[in-house]
């Protein structure tokens, strides 16, 4: 602890399924700060930027610190009786299937089982659904087919006896960073080789041994024909394929009949042979091969079928939970493994009980007490908003996640919310979500709130409260609970303590559990509320008198009721929606380093949206020139379901005839941005999970007269412009401005913009002839309080100095004033230029002088620089400022 620091509380990151530990200090004064808990077995003290950036998440200035009804501030019991009495009324008038829950893997599994408990087995309904089912709904469903139970084998301990890692649709570097370390530890160290499989090339693939750039969507032809390859060399394990599995026979007959040689695998998936040969080659000789696998293959009409086209190749060589060898699906969220454990999906029941097993349900009846057990499957996410459109569903609750920005066919899911009857969110902050509730509920956020989370690896770790509830939040867990009470289920839901939620949800996990479940935590259903507080890091399962439990399903035995794991047959399909010829392109969808998701939280870092200030949509070189647009053109960007506007960066990472655009952008920080407006709501039959992955697109460019940047404090959102989009920056936010009209035009628009209520301190210049206009208001003190500035397209001049002048927020000299207008410092500044190391800050142009003077590696500008040497997320970018360099120095 250093000095000052009156406390240090150890907890999770609420961020990815990595499940960092965090020591949050809290100084005297009430600062926070964040560094990773050396002792968390998950990351042994390192954070990637977003868990860096923590500690600057968590100012109030945002926050929805009071519930409301009708928009307006309201007591907790008139917003908690307004829920209870809505939701009542409708069971009561149109059956318990008339209302729904909306939850997220970013709840604590604590405030998830009592939604769980809640829906399943009081209201009588199983509609409570989970932003997991578009995240891991069809990791899920394949795990059950083929091991009988939603089970992750593998640790991460696997990383580093693995020698070979092969990653499906997985941007690691990016999405789980901290993981992606270890394995590129374990390159460094023992050789392991890393197979990357993406269409596009990303920061993963750009440090691995081979890229395999498959046409997207192709990814069970490619293990189909890895099975059959593994057949064809003899490389099965045919003791363990007897012994321990089921349905091998069909499984490789259809995959052989799916993949009958290589050329048309390479012809399917758009592969060179040779590459596909050396993949197969290395996976048949490699015994300690792990294959992670995340929203590539999960988020797609085949998903499931996918997973289990992965999981034949390792049951078929016996890979499963072993050391080093295993299949591992990584999660995204926190807690996207604690949700399914509680049984959050409307297709589960609870604790790993599904509806398939009256028997089962039963049991949890009897637990629960349950006066209304729901006994069949609910609606999934895209189902449920399309039964609040059709009138079905007349009342929701939203709980820890953001569908009018996440969900495919956004537009349709903003209309669903508008016409249902009654909808309540809880949540931290507004969102576009929020703007429809009928009652907000402000919910407490990470670092005022207690439970615990499951991380990819199933090790149960403690969030711990280290800030005092804000204003009138409360923890989800409370909100819930309180909901339940009015509805006249007090005694149910008579919780005091996130900690007697945990007991319950433990000794569930173990009721009537014979061993048939593997997910069982039953030696901590007696947990004290001390021994709560205290809890340690440790993998389930944790079955009673049982040590606990690490990799699970080495031994070959499988919770099926056989014991035997089964091969599900698979063929190759193709998209939910075929090509269209006035929609030439596929576009692929995802996400950027330092944003998480909608940006609520990770949006409120300067330096996390300095390296990707605005929405950019990535075209190969020639769809670039086929469109006519060349970088930084704005372009608009239809599907079948709605239309986006984002700038071009044109890369050879892309193939040619597919984009991709990041998911993050809500309409908060861009007028219309949102991947989920155009992306395709198909679902996967067995999982019910849609793709997100692939839409057909036409891409155009836009019309635009000007272009504007306008630095301002005050929280804006402009309208009668062809686009914005803003970053948040020091002091304030940094709107980029797009206008249709001409650069005139635009300087009415603008000058309208600049609040300047008191004109004495507004300073204007104005040259027509270049279609050049500057304004700046000054505060009573002389400090600069916005700035706005309109140019011709690809004219305005850098907005470094204008941010630094907001950011240090002194008055300004009469030199600077003088300069502001001429749009350039005074003194001419070195520009760091675009962040790439947001752990250290280090700029583009600072990499770039470094390699410019000798420092020709990653390496050596990490020595010079420290950039790239904590989390290491920016290795790939680093080295392509140093390769650009390289070629201008040799030509
Ligand atoms: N920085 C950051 N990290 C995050 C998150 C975040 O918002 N920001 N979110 C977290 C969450 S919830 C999740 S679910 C994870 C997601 O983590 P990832 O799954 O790694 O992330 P994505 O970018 O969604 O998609 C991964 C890759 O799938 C590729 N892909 C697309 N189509 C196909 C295909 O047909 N086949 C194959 N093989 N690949 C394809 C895409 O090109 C993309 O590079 O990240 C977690 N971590
Ligand atoms: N096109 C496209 N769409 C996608 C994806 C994609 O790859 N492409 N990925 C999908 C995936 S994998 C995921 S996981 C989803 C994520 O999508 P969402 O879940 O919609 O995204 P978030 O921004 O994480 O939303 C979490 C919300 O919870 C709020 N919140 C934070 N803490 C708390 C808390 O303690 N309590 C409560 N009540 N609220 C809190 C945040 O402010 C935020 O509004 O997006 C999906 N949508
Ligand atoms: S890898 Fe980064 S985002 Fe994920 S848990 Fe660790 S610090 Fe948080
Ligand atoms: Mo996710």
């Amino acid at each position: 602890m250093s000095d000052g620091q009156a406390r240090e509380v150890r907890t999770t990151c609420p961020y990815c399924g990595v499940g960092c530990g965090v020591l949050a200090g809290v100084a005297a004064d009430g600062s926070v700060s964040v560094r990773g808990d050396p002792e968390h077995p998950a990351n042994a003290g390192k954070l990637c930027s977003k868990g860096a950036a923590l500690a600057e998440t968590l100012g109030l200035g945002q926050r929805v610190l009071t519930p409301e009804i009708g928009r307006k501030p309201a007591t907790w019991e008139d917003a908690l009786d307004k829920v209870a009495n809505t939701f009542s009324r409708t069971i009561a008038e149109h059956g318990p299937d008339a209302v729904a829950f909306y939850v997220s893997g970013q709840l604590l599994t604590e405030d998830y089982y009592v939604a769980n408990k809640l829906m399943k087995g009081f209201i009588g309904s199983a509609n409570i659904d989970t932003n997991s089912r578009l995240c891991m709904a069809s990791s899920v469903a394949g795990h059950k087919r083929a091991f009988g139970e939603d089970l992750v084998p593998g640790v991460y301990e696997d990383f580093d006896l693995a020698d070979l890692i092969v990653l499906v649709g997985s941007n690691t570097a990016w999405c789980h960073p901290i993981l992606h370390q270890r394995m590129r530890a374990a390159r460094d160290r023992s050789g392991t080789r890393i197979v990357v499989i993406d269409p596009r090339g990303t920061a993963t693939s750009a440090e691995c041994d081979l890229h395999l750039a498959l046409r997207p969507g192709t990814d069970v032809q490619l293990f189909n024909g890895l099975l059959a390859h593994l057949v064809r060399t003899g490389a099965v394990d045919a003791d363990y394929v007897a012994t321990h599995t089921t349905g091998f026979d069909a499984a490789a007959a259809l995959a052989a009949a799916d993949a009958p040689a290589l050329e048309r695998v390479a012809e399917i998936c758009d592969l060179a042979t040779g590459d596909i040969e050396r993949f197969y080659a290395w996976f048949a000789t490699t015994q300690r091969t792990v294959t992670v696998y995340s929203q590539g293959v999960n988020q797609s009409a085949h998903g499931t079928d996918k997973v289990n086209a992965i999981l034949n190749c390792h049951l078929a060589t016996g890979r499963v939970g072993k050391p080093g060898a295993s299949p591992f699906s990584v999660t995204g969220q926190p807690n996207a493994m604690g949700g399914r454990e509680v049984g959050g999906l409307a297709n589960q029941l609870a604790a790993h009980i599904g509806f398939d097993d009256p028997a089962a349900a039963d049991s949890v009846a009897r637990f629960w007490r349950a006066p209304s057990m729901v006994r069949s499957a609910g609606l999934k996410a895209v189902d449920m908003f399309e039964a609040i459109s059709d009138g079905q569903v007349k009342a929701l609750l939203v709980m820890g996640t953001n569908p009018a920005v996440s969900m495919p066919n956004a537009r349709r899911v903003r209309e669903a919310l508008r016409r249902c009857d009654f909808v309540a969110v809880a949540d931290v902050v507004r969102t576009d979500t929020t703007a429809f509730a009928d009652v907000l509920l402000p919910a407490a956020a990470w670092g005022e709130k207690d439970g615990t989370v499951t991380n990819s690896e199933r090790r149960i770790s403690r969030q711990r409260r280290f800030l005092p509830l804000p204003g009138e939040s409360r923890p989800d867990w409370w909100i819930i609970t309180e909901v339940a009470r009015r509805m006249g289920f007090a005694d149910a839901f008579a919780y005091a303590s996130p900690a007697e939620i945990f007991r319950e949800h433990a000794a569930l996990s173990a009721f009537e559990n014979d061993g048939g479940r593997l997910f069982d935590l039953g030696a901590l259903k007696e947990t004290g509320d001390a021994g709560y507080d205290d809890l340690q890091p440790f993998h389930w399962p944790a079955r009673e008198g049982k040590s606990g439990g690490e990799r699970v399903l080495g031994d070959g035995r499988f919770p099926t009721a056989g014991g035997k794991a089964r091969f599900v047959a698979v063929r190759q399909e193709g998209p939910a929606l075929p090509a269209e010829p006035t929609r030439p392109l596929v576009l692929n969808t995802g996400r950027l380093r330092d944003q998480w998701h909608t940006m609520t939280r990770t949006g409120l870092v300067p330096l996390l949206m300095a390296n990707a200030p605005e929405p950019v949509v990535d075209l190969a070189p020639a769809d670039a020139a086929a469109i006519g647009v060349t970088d930084d053109a704005l372009v608009s960007v239809d599907s079948r379901f709605g239309n986006v506007r984002a700038k071009v960066r044109v890369t050879r990472t892309q193939r040619p005839g597919e984009a991709f655009l990041p998911m993050h952008w809500s309409g908060r920080f861009a007028a219309r941005a949102a991947a989920g407006l155009v992306s395709n709501p198909a679902t996967d039959p067995h999982s019910g999970q849609p793709e997100l992955k692939h839409v057909p697109v036409r891409i155009v460019p836009e019309t635009i007269g000007w272009e504007g940047l306008l630095i301002t404090r005050r929280d804006l959102r402009p309208t009668g412009l062809v686009h914005w989009s803003r970053a948040t920056v020091d002091g304030g936010w940094a709107y980029r401005l797009t206008g249709g009209e001409t650069p005139d035009q635009g300087v009415l628009l603008a000058r309208g913009l600049v609040d300047a209520a008191d004109r004495n301190r507004l300073i204007e210049y104005t040259d027509r002839k270049s279609g050049t206009f500057r304004a700046a208001a000054l505060d009573r003190d002389g400090v600069l309080a916005e700035a706005v500035l309109v140019a011709a397209p690809r004219q305005l001049p850098e907005a470094a100095w204008l941010l630094s002048l907001l950011a240090a927020g002194e008055p300004l000299s009469d030199i600077e004033r003088r300069a502001l207008l001429s749009g350039r410092p005074p003194v001419p500044q070195p520009d760091i230029g675009r962040i790439v190391c947001s752990c250290f800050a280090i700029g583009e142009s600072q990499i770039a002088a470094a390699a410019a003077a000798g420092a020709m590696s990653v390496a050596a500008i990490g020595k010079a620089l420290q950039a790239g040497t904590n989390c290491g997320s920016c290795r790939a970018e680093i080295r392509e400022i140093v390769d650009e360099n390289r070629l201008q120095a040799a030509e």
